[in-house]
């Protein structure tokens, strides 16, 4: 088409600079008479929005026309970050987008700056989707990403003097330029309602309420290729037809704005609290409209690729799809419901189509962030699935049992206790049969007794009966809760049950997975699981946020070839010595600290000294990322300070600024009050003037994509310091090596892959490894942990009230075990206490020898090679997929 046509153009400054005049003139958002940078900003998008959307045009007609076998990313979360310079920075349009700004009076940097945050997620799964997007395209794969278009993305965090307060994020105020409305792809998605069945046995769903899902197109442009592929975001809307105008003429207008807000507010915000049973609806409605648009979407692709003869066994030739996580698992029974109900197909054929058509990545161990929802608010909200997922659920005890025969009953109970989808449901009339002939001699029945082992197994504080929970969401639990029974859809299990793939996302947690999460499936499915570890996109993570690193890395290496072929960074390992190299990688991170010393004085009014050891913690606050143990740590450092002499400290202490940022779920009371607990002792150390600019401790409000791009540039040390066993991988770990930053860390997560890429050497090892952590917790659970004195002197330190009225009782009781709290320093900071604090004075040490901690810092980079998520989605292709790269011609 047309887009063939246009292709060939390359723009240069001037054509640019006239593109950008057009646009401000034409696409009236901004009065006339003004070209000031908000409008200047807007323009100039326009202007790159018109070269992506003639490679992204010339992209899809491509995929079209030779019907290739596509990938489809569905995922709750996108944190796209700012699109500006990523996007001119992938076409190659930098220099010359920045010079017809000038040419206009604008400086590009401060254009950029413009840009609102697209933040559509909460942290490293939202922002890994992003990445995966970005190698996508870069390596032109035919993909597409799938999501919710949310009205208002991650809240903003002000930090006030009570701690942490959300406020709404309202990306969208002033118009999204990266956006395409499609207004002829929408498509009908339908809650409650009833299933009827047809004389020959078909179900059709009818009733109900219905709202429309209409796609909302960003294009995704590769890096230094034409391929520019496509995120669809979905946002809801009330049909026209079902507006009531009746009501509204009879002058109950508030009837039919209500219908009209309630299909609206399902797009509304990211995560809505889940609380309320009305929460709880909402986000499930949520996870289904992103389900059921997106499959009639895919679906209606392949039909339209097919031509005239649709061949429905040959779609997974030609469709694979990724479930990000659980929240996307309503793709099976959706999928499943749409073959069977609406394309006619039978059960056997639809089940068989599901199951080599989806797969699914687990992001996490902790039993709490398994997604598990209530049946009896499934049923009523999505009864065909309900049906369906009882199906697929019997499907699996079946298998169970011919798998492990009826002989040894008990085993056969405990299998199914562990592995079924529906759980604290009676089990199906044929199994219970079938388990009762089996168990002639005994008085019991077997259906009632695997209901009463899973009695003996009460749900513990992690296995609460919450849904839709994630690591990052974690919210307050108790353990003196009366115990319950809920009926529940165990979403893991079914993304297991009907996955092609399972794959854990860095080696250490993959083997979790196998091991503990999923072991009972892993015994009868040992082909599905893999290992994808983790990467990120080294365009935004290192080749953008970091320029002056990376013309030095070019310089060193001889080709700019490192941004698609990170293993080219290998090559630095062999000049880590070199004294030229190193004086230049000192200046570039001098460069880029100073960055960071007044991005910290315009955010926080803190000043910090450019000439200290910068170490940074940034991430979702969570008790397993134990931010505690950081600021415990700080704090130990701060008492030893104040009781020596100048002279004393000064020869002890390697001057630090300790930077801190992340936000804390909005529920998630503890989180909060660490946040509280960083920011009081921030205000303390701070001011002290016997202290000086030996110690700062800040709070970065707002820690989002765009913070971390300033912050990740001008870091030495960062800190990813997780209980073992507890982090799946974390990938800022990844963004801080690529930049030269060293690490301090347990073995976990991507941490341990790292430190065998970067050397043992060149990463702070500290800390319990994950094969010790139950034991550990056991031996606290009965009184035989004693705490290290230096531990003790710290809490009583706090508790003397240095850091001001708060109480922090709560915190510090919480690494005490207090009655209240429940569960006895569950993240082991007491435990990993000492060894922390001891492997801090070694990097103390370590960065006294500047020309040490330089080599160190450049072999980390070099080591960096295999985070590229490029490395991750070749692995994703060619290991679950099955695509090739399709090379537009
Ligand atoms: O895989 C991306 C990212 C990991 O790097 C983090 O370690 C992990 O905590 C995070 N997981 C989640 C889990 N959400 N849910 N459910 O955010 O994924």
């Amino acid at each position: 088409g047309i887009a063939g046509d246009l292709g060939t153009f390359i723009p240069d400054s001037t054509s640019i600079a006239s593109s950008i005049k057009y646009h401000a003139e034409f696409t009236p958002s901004f009065s006339i008479e003004q070209f000031e940078l908000p409008k200047a900003y807007f323009a100039t998008a326009e202007s790159v929005r018109d070269t992506l959307i003639i490679n992204w045009n010339a992209t899809y007609d491509y995929y079209e026309m030779m019907n290739v076998k596509q990938a489809y990313y569905l995922s709750m979360e996108y944190l796209q970050g700012r699109a500006l310079l990523n996007a001119i920075g992938n076409l190659e349009l930098s220099g010359a987008y920045a010079e017809a700004l000038r040419k206009l009076g604008h400086d590009l940097e401060d254009v950029a700056r413009q840009e609102p945050d697209a933040a559509l997620g909460n942290g490293g799964l939202g922002r890994l989707a992003s990445c995966f997007l970005d190698s996508l395209a870069t390596l032109n794969y035919p993909a597409w990403g799938y999501g919710l278009r949310y009205k208002y993305g991650l809240f903003k965090q002000h930090i006030t003097k009570d701690g942490q307060e959300e406020v709404a994020e309202s990306w969208l105020e002033m118009g999204n330029p990266w956006e395409i409305v499609r207004n002829d792809v929408s498509y009908p998605v339908k809650f409650y309602g009833e299933v009827t069945s047809g004389a020959d046995g078909s179900k059709q769903w009818v009733g109900g309420e219905n709202v429309v899902a209409l796609a909302y197109d960003v294009p995704i442009p590769g890096y230094k290729t034409k391929t520019t592929i496509n995120l669809r975001l979905w946002s809801t809307k009330l049909a026209p037809e079902e507006f009531d105008l009746r009501a509204f003429n009879a002058g109950d207008h508030a009837k039919a704005y209500a219908a009209m807000k309630n299909a609206e507010k399902i797009c509304y915000i990211l995560y809505p609290g889940d609380e309320s049973l009305e929460g709880k609806t909402l986000r499930l409605k949520q996870q289904y409209t992103l389900c059921s648009a997106s499959l009639q979407d895919i679906i209606a692709c392949f039909e339209r690729r097919s031509g005239e003869h649709v061949k429905w066994e040959n779609f997974p030739e030609k469709v694979a799809v990724q479930m990000n996580d659980t929240h996307p698992t309503l793709c099976i029974p959706e999928l499943i419901r749409i073959l069977m109900d609406v394309k006619g197909l039978s059960w056997k054929e639809a089940w068989d189509i599901t199951r080599r058509t989806v797969a699914y990545t687990n992001h996490t161990v902790l039993p709490e962030a398994l997604e598990k929802w209530s049946l009896e608010l499934m049923q009523e909200l999505l009864p065909r699935h309900v049906e369906i997922i009882r199906r697929i659920d019997e499907e699996l005890v079946h298998t169970i049992i011919a798998e492990y025969g009826t002989e040894d009953l008990d085993m056969l109970k405990q299998k199914l206790k562990q592995m079924k989808i529906l759980d604290n449901v009676e089990l199906p009339d044929s199994v219970a049969e079938l388990l009762s002939k089996s168990e002639e001699n005994s008085s019991v029945d077997p259906a009632e007794e695997v209901e009463s082992s899973v009695e003996e197994n009460k749900p513990t504080a992690e296995e609460d009966e919450s849904v839709g929970l994630d690591t990052e969401n974690k919210k307050e639990v108790t353990v003196d809760e009366a115990p319950k029974l809920p009926k529940v859809v165990r979403m893991a299990n079914l993304c297991v049950a009907g996955g092609y793939a399972v794959n854990g996302v860095a080696e250490i947690h993959s083997e979790i997975v196998k091991s503990e999460v999923f072991n009972e499936f892993y015994k009868l499915w040992p082909e599905k699981f893999q290992n994808k570890t983790n990467g990120v996109t080294p365009r935004r993570w290192i080749r953008f946020c970091n320029p002056d690193l990376s013309k030095i890395i070019t310089k060193w290496i001889g080709t700019e070839d490192w941004v698609v072929d990170t293993e080219k960074l290998v090559t630095l390992r062999k000049f880590a010595d070199n004294e030229e190299l190193q004086s230049e990688w000192r200046e570039a991170k001098r460069r880029n600290k100073i960055k960071v010393a007044s991005f910290l004085k315009e955010k926080t009014g803190y000043f910090v000294d450019p000439d200290a050891m910068f170490d940074v913690q940034v991430k979702r606050i969570h008790e397993y990322k134990r931010q505690l143990l950081n600021i415990m740590g700080i704090i130990y450092r701060y008492k030893k300070m104040k009781e020596m002499s100048l002279e004393e400290r000064k020869i002890k202490f390697v001057p630090r600024v300790c930077i801190f940022g992340g936000k804390a779920f909005a529920t998630y009371v503890q989180a909060k009050r660490i946040v509280k607990f960083i920011t009081d002792v921030g205000a303390t150390v701070n001011h002290d003037p016997e202290i000086g600019d030996l110690l700062k401790v800040v709070f970065v409000p707002d820690y989002n994509v765009s913070v971390a791009e300033v912050l990740i540039p001008g870091s030495e040390l960062s800190q990813h310091i997780s209980t073992a066993g507890m982090e799946a991988s974390g990938t800022s770990n990844m963004k801080f090596a690529m930049n030269g930053c060293i690490q301090i860390g347990t073995l976990d997560g991507a941490n341990v892959e790292i430190r065998q890429e970067v050397g043992e050497d060149n990463f702070f090892l500290f800390g319990a490894q994950a094969h010790e952590i139950a034991g550990l917790r056991k031996e606290r659970s009965e009184g035989k942990f004693v705490p290290d004195p230096r531990f003790e002197e710290v809490k009583a330190f706090v508790r003397s009230g240095i850091f001001g009225p708060y109480n922090y009782e709560e915190l510090m009781g919480s690494l005490e075990g207090n009655e209240g709290y429940g569960r006895a320093d569950y993240f082991l900071v007491g435990k990993d206490f000492p060894s922390y604090i001891e492997c801090q004075e070694k990097v103390d040490e370590a960065y006294r020898d500047q020309k040490r901690w330089t080599k160190m810092s450049i072999l980390n980079t070099a080591g960096s090679f295999k985070f590229s998520s490029d490395r991750t989605i070749h692995e994703y292709a060619r290991d679950i997929w099955g695509i090739e790269p399709v090379v537009l011609p």
